[in-house]
């Protein structure tokens, strides 16, 4: 059973992985066995968390890019090929959040965040399916989602669109590249605390929202997605394409 969620042999890419989901998802696959590579757009806190992941013995590198800036992103590919670095995993995790009511909402604030958290799945997927299609072995694209891929919250439209979009992105992959042996899925996180959210924690009455509003009357902890992660990166997850699972508490299933 054990050899179904092995990782082992396999190179993982999680964007946006220097701290919080990211980071934690990183750590979880390489435990795993993955070889995975760090990304983020400052190289010293991609070397930190390089560094922090080699200590305990896993293998990482770091690749240094601007999910959003299709130009960047295929200098990246084009060092991944020269270096014959081949991703089994994409983990589409590199978000932004920007909290404001719509009718204050400037155009580039809404621009920046669909770029980043919607417009970068695309542009790195696409990256990865082309080579994962031209060497004939399959893989795995598991892209984070949100709560509010599902039910909106007030004063984070452009966040909620892109993580709406990233629903039906995600099924568009598995529609794709299923023939491919690819599988696209993606995870929806409840609430889970993370420095995103910092604000959002500190605050009595939001903390109180959220804690009321799920059965397991708490906020998430980054390192209980791990779980989800490996099994979407797995072999155990090989007939499974276009889903999104919720680790949410049981926050969408109840009223
Ligand atoms: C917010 C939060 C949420 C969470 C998460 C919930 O401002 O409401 O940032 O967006 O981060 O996406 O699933």
């Amino acid at each position: 059973m054990s050899s179904l969620f092995d990782l082992a042999g396999h190179t993982a890419l999680i964007t946006g992985s220097v701290r919080g989901i990211g980071f934690s998802l990183a750590e979880g696959l390489a435990e795993a066995g993955a070889s995975v590579i760090i990304n983020g757009r400052r190289q010293e806190a991609v070397d930190a968390a390089v560094a922090k992941l080699r200590e305990k013995g896993y293998q990482a590198r770091g690749a240094v890019f601007d999910v959003a800036d299709e130009a960047a992103v295929a200098a990246a590919f084009a060092a991944f090929d020269r270096d014959g670095v081949e991703i089994d995993v994409l983990v589409n995790n590199a978000g932004i959040q920007f909290r404001k009511p719509m009718v204050e909402l400037e155009l580039q604030d809404w621009q920046r965040v669909l770029d980043t958290n919607l417009t970068a799945a695309f542009i790195v997927g696409r990256e990865t399916a082309k080579r994962m299609i031209a060497r004939g072995r399959g893989g795995k694209i598991i892209n984070i989602a949100s709560l509010v891929s599902e039910a909106a919250r007030a004063t984070v439209a452009p966040y909620t669109a892109a993580k709406g979009g990233i629903k039906m992105l995600t099924r568009s992959m598995a529609a794709e590249w299923a023939q491919f042996d690819i599988q696209a899925n993606a995870i929806g996180p409840g609430y889970i605390l993370t420095e995103m959210n910092t604000a959002l924690i500190e605050n009595p009455a939001f903390d109180a929202w959220v804690r009321s509003s799920n059965p397991a009357g708490r906020w998430g902890k980054p390192e209980e997605l791990v779980g989800t992660a490996v099994y979407l990166a797995s072999a155990a997850s090989n007939y499974v394409n276009g889903q999104i699972i919720y680790v949410d508490g049981g926050w969408l299933s109840v009223l």
